[in-house]
């Protein structure tokens, strides 16, 4: 009772003389009280407007599925692109007609990639750094989170690889939920020394991603080091439909299996029921029904089946799926250049917006960068890593 009126009489500027309570204390709680009020309501206000505009969504949504059905008694039928093959490349051909068009495309003659002075097998990773950790990921379909992978026990490459090298894809009563997938492993952080004789192609060399500071305000600065990845993906493992994080670019080279991919222009997103709140998607490209997910007919699916040897090229912001049909090893790099940099600023700037403060340094950083050059040529990786930050 006593603290109580010091407060109030302190509150309505009184001094509180005779009290040995210093007054700018109760003053500094009692903003830091509103303060904290003002958030919460702001927070609850928010969440009402977030499940106001989910429920307008939805509504949305059906009001465009029975425009789309009534409208001269419609198919549902999807229509199917196949994805570019090229062959002799050059860098300026691939910004024009692809990356700056976000539209995917295969290049199938590009073999530098993988210098010839390393055998790029799984030996090579075993040898180097087969006691390192990796926490494989399981494909769950009715997992609320990215890619519908969620993760499992952590164990050491070797382990891994062993279960690769012996796990039954094959067998009946195999569950789709079985499989255990090496996703994304980030090899820079976990298996540097297997970079060595890694080249990254004329094509993706402009990345500033990699350019940017280790850190800022003493604070890590994510993305720098975690590409090329590893993945190694037992035939029928899968990642579910899914867009790449903070508008990066993606590019894959496979080394051996076979790939499914379904990729999705940007413009068609709001065709595929997304679930941006868990970052799922209701359509399965590659387990659907038209009559529950009808809308995603108006989506063109551009196809491929990548084969070894091959490198795809994934535009930002389009949403995929992939399905290895084979034990499949794979490399790959999340990438930002000047064909999805005014993306990513944005991208980044909402996510510091919610409170993340790293992706706020990683937007300045980028922008400190833009007005620098880049190079568009295959650079071993220590030249790459060395290019002007
Ligand atoms: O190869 C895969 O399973 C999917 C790779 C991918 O799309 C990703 O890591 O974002
Ligand atoms: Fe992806």
């Amino acid at each position: 009772m006593w603290g109580l009126s010091v407060v109030v009489l302190c509150w309505s500027g009184i001094v509180c003389e005779g009290s040995d309570i210093d007054p700018g204390h109760f003053t500094t709680v009692h903003q830091k009280d509103q303060e904290l009020l003002r958030l919460q309501n702001q927070v609850s206000q928010l969440y009402t407007a977030l499940w106001a505009s989910r429920d307008q969504i939805r509504e949305l949504r059906s009001d465009l599925e029975k425009l789309y059905l009534n409208a001269n008694d419609r198919k549902l039928e999807r229509s199917f692109v196949a994805i570019d093959r090229r062959a002799n490349l050059d860098v300026n051909t691939f910004f024009n007609e692809y990356a700056f068009k976000g539209k995917p495309v295969i290049i199938t003659d590009y073999q530098p990639i993988l210098s010839k002075k390393t055998k790029w097998d799984l030996k090579h990773f075993e040898a180097l750094c087969g006691s390192e950790y990796v926490t494989p990921l399981r494909y769950d379909p009715t997992a609320k989170v990215w890619g519908r992978l969620v993760e499992t026990e952590s164990c050491t490459l070797r382990d891994y690889l062993q279960y690769y090298s012996h796990h039954d894809s094959y067998g009946t009563d195999t569950a789709p939920t079985d499989f255990l997938y090496l996703h994304d492993w980030h090899l820079p952080i976990y298996c540097p020394e297997a970079l060595t004789d890694f080249i990254v192609p004329k094509y993706f060399s402009g990345d500033l991603l990699q350019r940017i500071p280790k850190e800022m305000d003493g604070e890590p600065l994510s993305y720098v080091d975690e590409w090329p990845s590893l993945f190694v993906g037992p035939k029928n493992s899968q990642s579910a439909m899914h867009v790449d994080s903070f508008g990066s670019n993606f590019w894959m080279y496979l080394i051996e299996g076979r790939k499914k991919w379904n990729i999705f222009s940007k413009s068609d997103l709001s065709y595929l029921y997304e679930d941006r709140a868990t970052k799922t998607f209701e359509y399965d490209p590659f387990n659907y029904n038209l009559l529950k997910t009808p809308l995603a007919a108006k989506a063109t699916v551009y196809e491929c089946i990548l084969e070894p040897g091959e490198i795809l090229f994934v535009p930002a912001v389009s949403p995929h799926a992939v399905f290895n049909l084979e034990d499949s090893i794979a490399m790959s790099m999340n990438y930002v250049d000047a064909s999805n940099y005014n993306l990513v600023i944005e991208e980044l700037s909402r996510l510091e917006r919610t409170g993340d403060q790293i992706s706020g340094f990683i937007a300045k950083a980028l922008r400190a960068l833009s007005s620098k050059e880049s190079q568009y040529q295959d650079l071993s990786w220590s030249d790459f890593k060395k290019r002007g930050r």
